[in-house]
């Protein structure tokens, strides 16, 4: 059962697909304040009730316990005092002995989640703008709670098969022959491969929609020839459009005033990597179709994908925040700069990025309607990834596309997917990725995963290794790295055979890995659940924090720290643990329910199947059109034994 409350005036975002009735009587389980325009949401917790949701944010899976900000920003140090990242999905799910229900709020504007970090005991929501719909979600269980919110919000995002395969990307793949040799490294060493990303180093001088002619002399014929070997490429795409006469999509942007204007009607102007750029105004729906037909001058290549970068939007600076930040220091070019004007000087300038004052100096156009950006901030990414979306169905409505987004907000899960941004390359973040999985199902997001391996600072070949062996489950299974770091291709390390090995596990499941996920997308579940969603009368399984279910059938417990040779697993009824060394060498453990110490070499990752049940396995394959559906076998637990 969901009800809608509505506060102020609510701004239509998108992210509900079905129209409820609003309700007189005031919002359950909740507090509620209205304070100088804000909304103020008490509730208080119970010692034992556990906090879901919140799709794409840092932390544990359990929410509670810390500061959240619904604020989209491009923050490439994820650390634990970080309160936003790229995303707002303002969905929440409380659990514990007197309550259980989902409370989604509908606010395109900053928000802010206290889940008992002010006082442990009190969880107080606030939404800064007090425009905005809640609605409470009440069902017998909390995956039954995410499956009502999935009605409210609607289906998932279908990708194609081949985007189930492995994907390598690295920031400064830049021609031809570099995408062609990295693909012949991995056909070579039979690494299976169905993807490499091409990263803003094909364009031409960081122009969407263009490519570097003399680096790519044929861009057509480069598709065809990776097609022939399963392989697809796969562009990024930026939200900035780079202010250059002469650029058609600058021209016709400008003379049919697409982009985003300031207050005196003149558009804006914000620097991102090509330099000073345009914003299209992404909310309305001309601009959308204008754009999301843009992409057809790479389709019309053979491009049969993308991903969306920098549609936070990020800013490096604007005109008028960096003509700030001079005068500053011209004020200061000569004086002896002490404490306070040396870090003045240097805040100058860093404060030039991402800058709220930048974010009120423009306007979108809404159902008619003039919105000045802060007050619909988190909306921006979703709505590139629907102008995309939408130009790919008009392009060809046959097709499933390929499309992934940094920025987000729920609504947006209809139309693509999307990866975890700017991580590094550090353990703590293997063991993040893994949390940020089911939080996003709950949000719709399905199709999702991390920058495998890590992208900013270097990694180690254990470090990539040990990723891979989580990566194997996630849906997006992509490779990615930062320009500058150490490159961290499979071939590129001495252990690569033991990668290769674990890549073809990905290879072998996946049949079973495509269809759970066609199934969680196409009835409104979920491919990545908390141990709590499956075991909700299991005191300890409720508070497991490293080991995630999958499917109908499994639960995953990577290993997630230097020099480990194995972990820790709570199984919380009996299952097979499969201890895999690649899609044809593993070992069957049954096991009952309780605490284990399982020892997992380097090479070697667990997978854990429910008493009763059976995953199939095909063999081994070097990109997914090479799978065969029908060969396969059939590990479980069953009651006449083991079978393999
Ligand atoms: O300011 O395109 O998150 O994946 O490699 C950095 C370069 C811009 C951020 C993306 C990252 C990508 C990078 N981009």
């Amino acid at each position: 059962m969901i009800r809608r409350y509505d506060f102020g005036s609510p701004i239509h975002t998108g992210a509900v697909v079905r129209e409820l009735p609003v309700e007189n009587a005031a919002v359950p389980f909740f507090a509620t304040e209205v304070k100088d325009s804000q909304v103020r949401f008490t509730i208080h917790m119970d010692a034992d009730d556990l906090v879901f949701g919140l799709g794409e944010s840092l932390r544990g899976i359990n929410k509670r316990g810390h500061l959240y900000r619904a604020w989209n920003s491009d923050d490439f140090s994820h650390t634990e005092n970080k309160a936003s990242i790229y995303a707002s999905h303002n969905l929440l799910l409380f659990s514990g002995k007197e309550k259980l229900f989902g409370v989604y709020f509908d606010d395109p504007g900053a928000m802010e989640f206290d889940l008992g970090y002010t006082r442990g005991d009190t969880a107080v929501i606030t939404s800064e703008n007090g425009d905005l719909s809640v609605y409470i979600i009440e069902a017998d269980s909390l995956t039954a709670i995410c499956k009502e919110f999935r009605g409210l919000i609607g289906r998932s995002y279908l990708p194609p098969k081949w985007a189930f395969g492995y994907i390598q990307s690295r920031w400064g793949y830049s021609s031809d022959p570099e995408v062609r040799n990295v693909v012949k490294e991995h056909r070579d060493r039979h690494i299976p491969l169905d993807g490499v990303c091409m990263d803003i180093d094909y364009m031409v001088d960081y122009k969407d929609f263009s490519w570097n002619k003399e680096a790519f002399p044929d861009l057509k014929q480069l598709c065809t020839d990776m097609k022939e070997e399963n392989i697809r490429l796969i562009p990024i795409i930026d939200a900035g459009v780079k202010q250059l006469e002469g650029y058609d999509t600058c021209d016709v942007g400008l003379e049919k005033d697409y982009f985003v204007k300031k207050a005196d009607g003149k558009p804006f102007v914000g620097a991102v990597w090509p330099g000073r750029s345009y914003f299209p105004d992404f909310l309305r729906e001309d601009v959308r179709t204008w754009f999301g037909g843009e992409y057809s001058k790479l389709m019309d290549e053979g491009i049969e994908g993308f991903w969306n970068d920098m549609n936070e939007p990020a800013l490096f600076y604007s005109e008028e925040s960096i003509a700030e930040a001079f005068a500053v220091a011209d004020k200061l070019r000569n004086e002896n700069l002490d404490i306070h004007s040396a870090f003045a000087l240097k805040d100058a300038f860093n404060g030039t990025a991402n800058n709220m004052e930048d974010y009120r100096r423009f306007y979108h156009e809404v159902d008619g309607q003039t919105i000045r950006h802060d007050k619909i901030h988190n909306l921006y990414g979703a709505y590139m990834t629907r102008a995309a979306a939408e130009g790919f169905r008009r392009y060809d409505s046959s097709k499933r596309f390929l499309l992934f987004s940094r920025a987000s907000f729920v609504g947006a899960h209809r139309y693509g997917g999307v990866w975890q941004g700017d991580n590094s390359s550090w353990w703590s973040h293997i063991k993040l990725n893994l949390q940020m999985l089911p939080s996003l199902n709950m949000c719709g997001f399905l199709y999702s995963g991390a920058d495998l391996g890590g992208f900013s600072c270097n990694t180690t070949e254990d470090l990539m290794l040990r990723w891979l062996q989580l990566g194997v489950f996630s849906p997006l299974m992509r490779n990615h790295s930062a320009d500058h770091t150490r490159e961290q291709e499979v071939y590129r390390f001495a252990n690569w055979e033991d990668m290769r090995d674990i890549l073809t596990v990905r290879y072998g499941l996946l049949p079973y890995l495509y269809s759970e996920f066609m199934k969680a997308a196409l009835s409104d579940g979920m491919y990545f659940r908390p141990l709590a969603f499956d075991y909700p009368t299991d005191d300890v399984a409720c508070r497991v924090e490293d080991q995630v279910m999958l499917g109908s059938d499994c639960m995953i417990a990577p290993v997630y720290e230097q020099n480990a040779r194995g972990r820790h697993v709570y199984l919380p009824e009996d299952m097979l643990m499969v201890r895999f060394r690649s899609a044809t060498d593993y070992d069957l453990t049954p096991m009952e329910a309780g605490h284990y110490w399982i020892e997992l070499a380097l090479n070697e990752m667990p997978l854990f199947i429910r008493r009763g049940h059976v995953v199939p396995l095909a063999k081994p394959a070097e990109y997914v059109e090479g799978i065969d559906f029908t060969d396969l076998r059939l590990l479980g637990w069953l009651d006449e034994g083991v079978t393999t």
